[in-house]
């Protein structure tokens, strides 16, 4: 196809997009006046737009594809299962052989004291079936009155109902009624609420928020506490070594469960196969979605641990919840791939003692741009904060304009970098070689150069 037909192709699709598709999180008329970026192929850690343009994939889709593009075992998985059996129900007592594995291998990855699961098509459900779960065992240990569920501000745990409550985006808040019974604390996010206080012991205040907040109603009134083990959504966040140590003593000590949200730290993001194991935290439960099938099928679910697990399956009698999806054949079988294909390739090994090092030593090499605050990361994930001033950690005028500046560069040099405001992140596939680091903070640097020149003018 020569050029001139794939420029008009992209516009019609532009055009076709505009005047049908309802994006997620989008202002639609910003969007129909821009025309959206065309994502047509990928392979391997890169994807290609519309104009055959390649473009190293710095967030993995969104947050998703961990071992990259182009796994095609995991493709192969799909189909066969489509053949063998499409679709079957896990309700009224019926399973087939692809939830059950996958319930097992599971069990298989998790810390000893998870053994069991329950399937959801998507992350922000894995947390409304959270929601189901706390209220089922609260009421089966004869403390009903166990109902808050206390999160933080600035969390992201999804977008339905229960989801968006959840998390703690006001714009998103703005938006819809809360549920009640969910309250919002403090998040450790030292470089732009720590002040001058050292990161150890901010990250011991914003988790004795918690424990102020439990105090301040009830802890018989507390069902959980939610949390990402480093915020995603929010901006990268890793929490100071002092914070999770913490939250494990408040939790314990007020009957409090933990919930630890591992939809973008599981499957190895951190070098671990869990995020909780990365700060030595034991969940109860643990809602998971995105990675767990590269990506490849929609599929979330909730890794329940013992404590919850045993009560509901003793004498808890039917626990009344599930969606058409939970177990869907074809997704079970691309989690099956994916697990293969992390173990086989010893992927979370790698990353922790190799890749994941040498990113994050890469990385922080750039907080000596001028432009940059703090360059900061944990296993695959990393951020850098964009300032007006570095002394001050001041920040530009306008939140934002400089992240999607910067955003704009990245692309059109060939990286995929995310914006939270003014806060560029990345969460590469886990499989980048050490080539593919360089050429990910070379062309990192590259936008960080054109964002600063772009300011100047
Ligand atoms: N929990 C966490 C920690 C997430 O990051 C969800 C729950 C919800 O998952 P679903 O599958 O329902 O989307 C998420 C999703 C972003 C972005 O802009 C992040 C997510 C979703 C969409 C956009 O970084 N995370």
């Amino acid at each position: 196809m020569n050029t001139s037909t794939l420029q008009r192709e992209v516009q019609d699709w532009q055009q076709l997009d505009s005047s049908h598709y309802l994006h997620p999180f989008t202002d639609f008329k910003a969007l129909a006046a821009q025309g959206s970026r065309i994502i047509a192929r990928a392979e391997g850690a890169y994807i290609y737009d519309g104009e055959g343009r390649k473009i190293l994939d710095g967030m993995s889709g969104l947050w998703c594809c961990s071992l990259g593009y182009g796994q095609d075992r995991i493709a192969d998985a799909v189909s066969e299962q489509l053949r063998e059996l499409p679709y079957y129900n896990s309700f009224f007592q019926c399973a087939h052989p692809p939830v059950i594995e996958l319930a097992r291998r599971l069990s298989e990855v998790t810390p000893d004291h998870i053994n069991n699961v329950f399937f959801t098509g998507s992350g922000s459900e894995a947390n409304d079936t959270c929601l189901r779960l706390l209220r089922r065992y609260w009421d089966l240990c004869d403390k009903p009155d166990k109902r808050y569920v206390i999160s933080r501000k600035n969390a992201y745990h999804g977008s339905t109902i229960a989801g968006a409550s959840l998390g703690g985006m006001g714009f998103m808040h703005k938006q819809f009624e809360t549920l009640s019974y969910v309250s919002h604390v403090d998040q450790p996010y030292w470089y732009a609420e720590g002040g001058d206080m050292d990161p150890a012991e901010f990250g011991r205040q914003a988790a004795l928020s918690l424990e102020q907040r439990i105090a301040e109603l009830g802890s018989d009134k507390v069902a959980a506490f939610i949390a990402e083990p480093v915020q995603g959504a929010g901006g990268v966040i890793v929490p100071p070594d002092t914070y999770w140590p913490e939250i494990k003593r408040i939790c314990a000590e007020n009957d409090v469960l933990l919930i630890s949200d591992e939809v973008i730290c599981g499957f190895g993001r951190l070098g671990q196969w869990f995020g909780a194991e990365y700060f030595d935290v034991q969940a109860d439960l643990m809602p998971f979605a995105k990675a767990v099938t590269n990506g490849y099928q929609p599929l979330g679910g909730v890794l329940v641990g013992d404590r919850c697990a045993d009560v509901l399956k003793a004498d808890g009698g039917e626990f009344a919840h599930g969606y058409t999806y939970s177990g869907h054949p074809a997704a079970c079988a691309a989690a099956l791939a994916t697990l293969d294909l992390i173990e086989e390739g010893d992927v979370i090994r790698k990353v922790r003692e190799d890749s994941a090092p040498y990113l994050q030593q890469r990385w922080a090499e750039l907080a000596e741009h001028p432009l940059v605050g703090e360059a900061r990361g944990a296993g695959f994930v990393a951020a850098l904060e964009l300032v007006a001033d570095k002394q001050s950690r001041a920040r530009f005028d306008d939140d934002g304009s400089a992240g999607t500046l910067c955003r704009n560069h990245s692309f059109e040099n060939g990286l995929v970098m995310r914006a939270v405001g003014d806060t560029m992140i990345i969460a590469p596939p886990l499989t980048l070689t050490r080539e593919q680091i360089d050429e990910l903070v070379d062309k990192a640097l590259i936008a960080l150069d054109a964002t600063r020149a772009t300011l100047q003018k």
